[in-house]
Order: C-alpha cells, then sequence, then structure tokens
C-alpha cells in the first residue's frame, strides 16, 4: 500500500518535470536557420557568397549586394547570367523590389542592385545562375 503510493508520487513528479521543462523549451527551439554568407548550389554546381557592397544590412534601405560566383573547383565564373528572387517563407511574400544584376566586376563577382529587406524576420534571397557549367540555384538566409 505505502509503496502503491510512493510509486503514484513519483509518476506525478515525472510527468511535472516534463511538462515543466515542455514549457520551458524556447519559441527559438525550431531548427536552426542555416545563416552562412557561402553556400554551395542545389546540385552542387556553384560555390556563391554574398555581402552587402557598403554594409548592412539595413532594414528597409534600398542597398546593393555583391555575389561571388565559383566553380566547385574554386574556379571563379564570370560569364555567368544571374536572376534574382526571393521573399520571406513565413509571411508568403516575394521581394519587394526586383533585384538586378547590374555588373560584371570581374574574379567572379557580380554587383545585385536593388536589394531591400522591407520587415524584421526570416528572408530567403534566390540566385539563379547559368553559364556555360550549367544553371542551378543558390538560396540564402537571412534574418534581420
Ligand atoms: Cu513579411
Amino acid at each position: 500500500m505505502k509503496s502503491g503510493l510512493l510509486y503514484a508520487l513519483a509518476v506525478v513528479v515525472l510527468v511535472l518535470v516534463a511538462l515543466g521543462a515542455y514549457l520551458a523549451m524556447p519559441e527559438t527551439s525550431k531548427p536552426e536557420l542555416d545563416q552562412s554568407r557561402t553556400r554551395t548550389s542545389a546540385n552542387g554546381l556553384y560555390v556563391a557568397a554574398i555581402e552587402p557592397e557598403a554594409g548592412g544590412p539595413k532594414l528597409g534601405e534600398l542597398e546593393n549586394w555583391i555575389l561571388t560566383v565559383k566553380t566547385a573547383a574554386g574556379k571563379p565564373v564570370d560569364d555567368a547570367a544571374i536572376t534574382v528572387g526571393g521573399g520571406m517563407p513565413d509571411h508568403n511574400h516575394g521581394l519587394p523590389t526586383a533585384p538586378l544584376m547590374t555588373g560584371h566586376l570581374g574574379d567572379g563577382r557580380y554587383r545585385i542592385e536593388g536589394v531591400k529587406f522591407s520587415m524584421s524576420g526570416w528572408w530567403e534571397l534566390r540566385f539563379d545562375i547559368s553559364s556555360p557549367a550549367g544553371s542551378d540555384t543558390a538560396i540564402f538566409n537571412l534574418v534581420l
């Protein structure tokens, strides 16, 4: 009788501890976003890197970014056609602007003009890259 009571008490304590741990779980415990500024493209053809041309990114500002494209073997790709897309996956909306690749800077570098992040949160920035090496896509995550 006494051991049965102790057992029941132990079960109650365990349930409360588990519930407490569950409720204490931070909202950010969803899988971490890979926010690295260098990514291999989806099919592995390219290694792409991005950086803001003049610091930032700043919320609500029109900014230029520099995209650097190399082959998987590390050779700069200078003859690519680049289109830009993206948006906020959590909000089901796209970019507020239509960024364009406006300059081949050499050494695999491209100027991407007109990037704007109009609200805080998780953004995807997508680059469709086409060159004689093939077509592939690189997607970057940014959290502002
Ligand atoms: Cu949004």
